[in-house]
C-alpha cells in the first residue's frame, strides 16, 4: 500500500542564516577559533548540498531588549549595546581584557542582537506549529554568557534568551516544560545559572570536565550540581574525565541518562545547546564524535515534544568537522532518520562510572535511575583503552589532538606528557636540589630555535621545570583540618574523593604517597569559618591563626610530601583552576620563611588558604601548613566574615583523623574540636 501524501511530506524545518552575524570579528585580525569562517563555512556546506532548498528560510532580526533583560542585566545589556560604538572605540580592548575569554569589535553589537534574535524567531514558530524544527546558525555563540557578564566567546546567551522568552512572554503557546540539551563540549554555565532554581527549564549538559580544570574550569559543572529550590533534579551535568569521548560515549549517555530523564519529563520544546566542538578533529575540544553520532543522537531527541526541536549553534571551531556535522543534523530533521553511518568501539571505562555517579546524584528526582544498570555492563566494557585520569593544566586540549586512541593510554595529559620526557631533555641544573636555591630565575624562557617543533619541546620543557627542581625537595605538610585523616589528604595526592566529599580532587600530578607521617601540637587558634565549600557543602571550614599564641594549642599531623606535591595541594585548596606554570611557593620563599621563623608568606592573592605558615622543623625538614591570611582574622574578628560551625561531613573528616591517629581518645576529640567552634576568636 502507498503511503498518503501527508506522510510522504518531509518535516518543515526552519533555517537561519544571517551574513551580518559574521560582523563580530577580532579588533586586529588575529586569528580566534570562534570567527566569521565558522558560520560561512556551515552555510557554504548546507548550500552545497542543497539543503536551503528543503527548508523554510527565516527573516533574521535583532532581539529587543526587553526580551534579552528576562535573563541579562540591564548593565550588560547596555555594554553590549554600546561596546560597538564610536564613543568605545578607545574602550573596547580594556574592557574585553577583563573579560574571560571575549573580543569586541565594531560589529560585535549587531553580531549578538541577531544572534539572539535569531535563535529567538526560530523557537517561537516551532513553538507556534509554522514549524516542525529549526537550525540557527548563529554567531557568537551564548551558553557561557552570564546575566551579568560576557565570557567565553558568548556575548548574550541566545538559548536561555529563547526559552525565557517562550515562558514569560508567550505563555500562550503552551511551553511549559523546556528542555535544553547542551551537547558543547564545555558546561553552559550560563544557563544553568540561569535556570537554576526553575523546574520549567531542564538543563541536561554533557561536557568535558576532566575533575574540574577544563573551561570553564571549576566545579560548576561538577554532577553535583542538581539544581536549588524549586529546580532541584532539574539540572543534570554528565562531566567526562578526559577527552576523546566519542560516539559511544555520548550514545551510552543518551541511553542511561538523557532518554530516560526526556520521557520522564515529557517536555514541550527541546532547546539544543548545539555547539559542534566534540566533533572529531576540532582543536579545541579533544573529543571524537562523529556526524553520524550528532545525527543519531539528534533522531533520539525527536520522539519528544512531538517532533519540536530548535537547533542553536554554540562551538565547533573545526570548519569542516562543523559543516559536516550541521549538515548531518539538517538532514537527521528533513528527513526523520539518521544519516547513513555506523561506530565503532565502547565506552570508555569512565564513561560508565560517570554515569553511575549520575544517576546515584539524581535518583531522588528521577525514579528511573533507581533501577541499577546491569553489572555486565560494567564488567563487559573493562578493557576499553585503560585512560588514567591526570591533570590537565592547560583548558584546550591542543596537545592531545595528534593522538590515535591507540595511543590514549600515554596521552591522559600535558602534563603527564611532560613528565614521561626523559629526564636528560629537561633543563634542569645539576646543583644539590636538598639546597634552597632560588629558583624564580629559572623561569626565564630559553631563546627560541629556529625549528618550530623545537620551540614547543623546551617552552614545556621550561615550564614543569620546577616541578623536576621541587620534586627533589621535601617538606612537611602541616595539616589541622580535615586533612589530619590520611584518606582524605591521599585525595590532594592521588585524586579522587571519600565518604562525606560532594567533588573529587584533581590530585597532585606525583602520585607518590606520604614518605612519613607524624602528629605534633602548635601554638595557634582553630576556628571554624567561611559557610560554603565545594567539597564539603555548607558549614565552616578551619581555618589557623596565623599568629601564635602560647596560651593556644591545635593538633596538626604532619606528612612529609616533596614541594611539588605541595604547591599541588596548595592549589587544589584555593580551588584555583588558573594556569599554574611556577610554583607558588618554591624553596627560596621557604628559605625567607625559616630566616623569620613563624612568619608567613602570602603566595596567592585571593585564595582562602593562600597564606603559609613556616612552624619549624623536624629532622632538618621545614614544617609548612596553609591557612588564611592575617588580615582575614581580623575581618573574622570583627564579623565582616562569617565563623561557623562545621558541616557534618566535615567534622567527621577531621574526628576520623585525630582519632586514627590516636592523638586523642574520642571524647577528647569531640570536646576539642567543641572548644574550637565555641570560644570567641
Ligand atoms: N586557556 C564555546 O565553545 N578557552 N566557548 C579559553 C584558556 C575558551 C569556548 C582557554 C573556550 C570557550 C562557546
Ligand atoms: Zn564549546
Amino acid at each position: 500500500m502507498n503511503s498518503s501524501p501527508e506522510d510522504r511530506r518531509s518535516a518543515r524545518v526552519g533555517l537561519a542564516y544571517d551574513e551580518r552575524m559574521c560582523l563580530h570579528a577580532t579588533p586586529d585580525g588575529e586569528s580566534h577559533p570562534e570567527n566569521p569562517e565558522r558560520i560561512r563555512a556551515i552555510w557554504r556546506k548546507l548550500e552545497a548540498e542543497g539543503i536551503p532548498d528543503r527548508c523554510i528560510l527565516l527573516k533574521i532580526k535583532e532581539a529587543e531588549d526587553a526580551i534579552i533583560a528576562s535573563v541579562h542585566t540591564r548593565n550588560h545589556i547596555k555594554l553590549i549595546r554600546n561596546i560597538s560604538s564610536k564613543k568605545f572605540d578607545s574602550r573596547r580592548l580594556r574592557i574585553a581584557s577583563k573579560l574571560n575569554s571575549i573580543y569586541f569589535n565594531e560589529g560585535s553589537s549587531k553580531a549578538a542582537y541577531l544572534a539572539a534574535g535569531t535563535v529567538i524567531e526560530a523557537t517561537e514558530n516551532v513553538a507556534n506549529g509554522n514549524l516542525d524544527s529549526a537550525i540557527a546558525v548563529v554567531r557568537p555563540p551564548g551558553h557561557h554568557a552570564e546575566a551579568d557578564e560576557a565570557m567565553g566567546f558568548c556575548l548574550f546567551n541566545n538559548v536561555a534568551i529563547a526559552a525565557s522568552y517562550l515562558l514569560n512572554e508567550r505563555a500562550e503557546l503552551g511551553m511549559r516544560r523546556i528542555l535544553i540539551v547542551d551537547w558543547d563540549v564545555h558546561h553552559g554555565n550560563g544557563t544553568q545559572n540561569m535556570f537554576y532554581s526553575d523546574p520549567r527549564v531542564l538543563y541536561f549538559s554533557v561536557h568535558r570536565f576532566d575533575f574540574g580544570s577544563f573551561y570553564p574550569a571549576g566545579s560548576d559543572g561538577s554532577h553535583c550540581m542538581i539544581g536549588e529550590d524549586q529546580g532541584v533534579g532539574y539540572n543534570i551535568n554528565v562531566p567526562w574525565e578526559h577527552g576523546q569521548c566519542g560516539d559511544a560515549d555520548y550514545l551510552a549517555v543518551w541511553d542511561h541518562i538523557l532518554i530516560p530523564v526526556a520521557e520522564a519529563y515529557n517536555p514541550d520544546i527541546i532547546l539544543i545547546s548545539a555547539g559542534f566542538d566534540a566533533a572529531m578533529g576540532d582543536p579545541l575540544g579533544g573529543c571524537c564524535v562523529t556526524p553520524y553520532g550528532y545525527s543519531v543522537m539528534l533522531k533520539r531527541l525527536m520522539k519528544f515534544a512531538d517532533g519540536k526541536i530548535v537547533l542553536a549553534l554554540e562551538g565547533g571551531y573545526n570548519l569542516n568537522s562543523l559543516a559536516n556535522s550541521v549538515f548531518a543534523c539538517a538532514k537527521t530533521l528533513l528527513e526523520g532518520s539518521p544519516i547513513v553511518g555506523n561506530f565503532e568501539g565502547r565506552p570508555f571505562e569512565s564513561t560508565w562510572r560517570v554515569i553511575n555517579e549520575v544517576r546515584n546524584e539524581l535518583k531522588t528526582y528521577w525514579p528511573v535511575f533507581s533501577i541499577d544498570l546491569p553489572k555486565e555492563i560494567l564488567i563487559a566494557n573493562a578493557e576499553r583503552y585503560p585512560i588514567q585520569a591526570g591533570i590537565n593544566s592547560s583548558s584546550d586540549s591542543d596537545v592531545e589532538k595528534d593522538l590515535e586512541p591507540s595511543n590514549a593510554i600515554n596521552f591522559s595529559s600535558n602534563n603527564v606528557g611532560d613528565l614521561i620526557l626523559p629526564l636528560s631533555k629537561l633543563n634542569v641544573d645539576d646543583g644539590d636540589f636538598g639546597e634552597l636555591s632560588p629558583l624564580r630565575s629559572q623561569q626565564n624562557q630559553p631563546a627560541p630555535t629556529e625549528n618550530p617543533k623545537e620551540v614547543t619541546t623546551e617552552t614545556c620543557n621550561d615550564l614543569f621545570h620546577w616541578r623536576s627542581s621541587l620534586s627533589k625537595v621535601d617538606v612537611w605538610y602541616g595539616s589541622y583540618g580535615s586533612n589530619m585523616w590520611k584518606p582524605r589528604l591521599l585525595c590532594y595526592i592521588e585524586g579522587g574523593k571519600v565518604e562525606g566529599m560532594r567533588k573529587p580532587c584533581r590530585g597532585a600530578m606525583d602520585k607518590t604517597p606520604p614518605k612519613d607521617i607524624s602528629w605534633k601540637s602548635v601554638p595557634h587558634r582553630l576556628f571554624f569559618a567561611r559557610s560554603y565549600t565545594d567539597t564539603w557543602g555548607h558549614g565552616g571550614v578551619a581555618f589557623l591563626n596565623p599568629q601564635s599564641n602560647i596560651n593556644d594549642k591545635s593538633y596538626m599531623c604532619i606528612y612529609r610530601i616533596t614541594l611539588e606535591q605541595f604547591n599541588d595541594l596548595l592549589i587544589q585548596e584555593n580551588v584555583t583552576t588558573e594556569h599554574f606554570e611556577s610554583p607558588l611557593v618554591d624553596s627560596r620563599d621557604i628559605e625567607f620563611l625559616v630566616k623569620n621563623s613563624f612568619m608567613s608568606v602570602e603566595s596567592i592573592k585571593g585564595g582562602w588558604y593562600s597564606n603559609i605558615l613556616y612552624l619549624g622543623e623536624q629532622d632538618g625538614i621545614p614544617i609548612l601548613t596553609m591557612t588564611c591570611s592575617i588580615s582575614d582574622v581580623e575581618k573574622f574578628k570583627s564579623g565582616e566574615l562569617p565563623v561557623c560551625a562545621p558541616a557534618k561531613a566535615y567534622e567527621n573528616a577531621l574526628l576520623k583523623g585525630l582519632l586514627e591517629g590516636k592523638e586523642l581518645s574520642s571524647e577528647e576529640a569531640i570536646g576539642y574540636l567543641k572548644d574550637a567552634v565555641a570560644r570567641n576568636l
